[in-house]
């Protein structure tokens, strides 16, 4: 019996008033905390939820796995839902912060694309499933920036005219997994002669820094305030939808790639209501629904069917063939204190 028919059975034994919605998803009532990345929740995906289940969603937001890992481990945050990075799903499940949803069981699971459903950051999708995959580089206003964007040098090098109007990641995971990138060196570095060189490279590139943040870049890279925006590529195909002169540029060095994964955390208040949100979202039309609007590629099959032309076509979504991407893996403590070193001495 699935999850879904078996919560029907229970809650109707113990509801004379419980109805499906037009989905087939049992109508729960009651509420679900969700904790997303900022702007990244579809309005509509969140609407038809509420729709078919009678359950109550609350949105809250973060800027980066970072703050998300520092909410969850203050105890207190109360999610029902949190979406985690591939990258630090490991490191949410070895510090027990996330429960085992055994993914290979859930009705949905043969939706997943064959090659998200068995990644190496959850084997077996013990802990999670996907909500949206993308890549990290950068975009560039080309009304402002006339040198060839072709390369990372451009973000860490910036030309002078440039200076004040580049922005970077708010976070020490991604502003230094794309440096690493651009110095040809694997992530995680441990070797503190390479934290070095990535130091160097960040602590010159600073002055012509405007912002770190991961918040608000769509504005920042629409409005002309940055004219060259570390990025993912989701948000910056919706940056050009706002001003067609901001450019995603896939860099000759390579990219960063990522998945999103939906989690349920360790003592979420209503694990039933966790697990519909988690079904809902891997149906197809669901799952779409939600790419239309964050504009990053779903990894549910048939999704892509019910993309918007404006998604079918994005060239932010065409990952060229031959492009080096490299999904970053958890990195060991060892790695993260040294990227704190670097990220506390840069923001002094
Ligand atoms: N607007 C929020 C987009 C969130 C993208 N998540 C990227 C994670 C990369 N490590």
């Amino acid at each position: 019996m699935s999850y879904r028919a078996l919560k029907f059975a229970l809650t109707a034994a113990a509801s004379t008033a419980l109805v499906l919605g037009p989905s087939g998803i049992a109508r729960a009532g009651g509420d679900l905390f969700i904790c997303n990345w900022t702007d990244y929740t579809a309005p509509d995906v969140i609407k038809k939820f509420e729709k078919e289940t009678g359950v109550k969603v609350t949105l809250d937001t973060y800027d980066s796995n970072e703050t998300l890992l520092a909410k969850l481990k203050s105890g207190s945050a109360g999610y029902d839902i949190v979406v985690v990075s591939s990258d630090f799903v490991p490191i949410f499940a070895k510090e027990g912060l996330i429960q085992k949803i055994d993914g290979t069981k859930l009705p949905g699971y043969d939706k997943i694309e064959a090659r998200w459903q068995n990644p190496t950051w959850d084997p077996g999708r013990a802990y999670s499933v996907p909500y949206d995959w993308g890549v990290t580089a950068y975009s560039v206003n080309t009304k402002f920036v006339k040198e060839p964007a072709d390369s990372l040098k451009l973000l860490f090098d910036p030309p002078p005219e440039a200076k004040g109007k580049v922005g970077m990641f708010g976070s020490p995971s991604e502003v230094i997994g794309l440096a690493e990138v651009y110095l040809g060196l694997p992530p995680c570095q441990t070797d503190p002669a390479n934290m070095k060189k990535v130091s160097d490279l960040l602590e010159a590139q600073a002055p012509a820094v405007k912002v770190y943040n991961s918040d608000g870049i769509i504005d920042r890279q629409g409005s002309g305030e940055t004219w060259i925006h570390q990025a993912w590529n989701g948000d910056a195909a919706r940056t050009r939808a706002v001003n067609p002169d901001v450019k995603f540029v896939f860099p000759k060095e390579g990219v960063v790639g990522w998945m999103d994964n939906i989690a349920i955390p360790t003592g979420a208040k209503d694990p039933d209501n966790a697990r519909l949100f988690v079904e809902f979202m891997m149906k197809p039309e669901n799952s779409a629904m939600s790419s239309n609007f964050t504009h990053y590629a779903s990894a549910i099959s048939g999704a892509a069917a019910d993309y918007d032309p404006a998604m079918k076509d994005a060239p932010e979504l065409q990952v060229p063939p031959d492009l080096k991407m490299a999904f970053t893996p958890a990195c060991p403590e060892a790695a993260t204190k040294l990227m704190d070193r670097v990220w506390t001495k840069l923001k002094k």
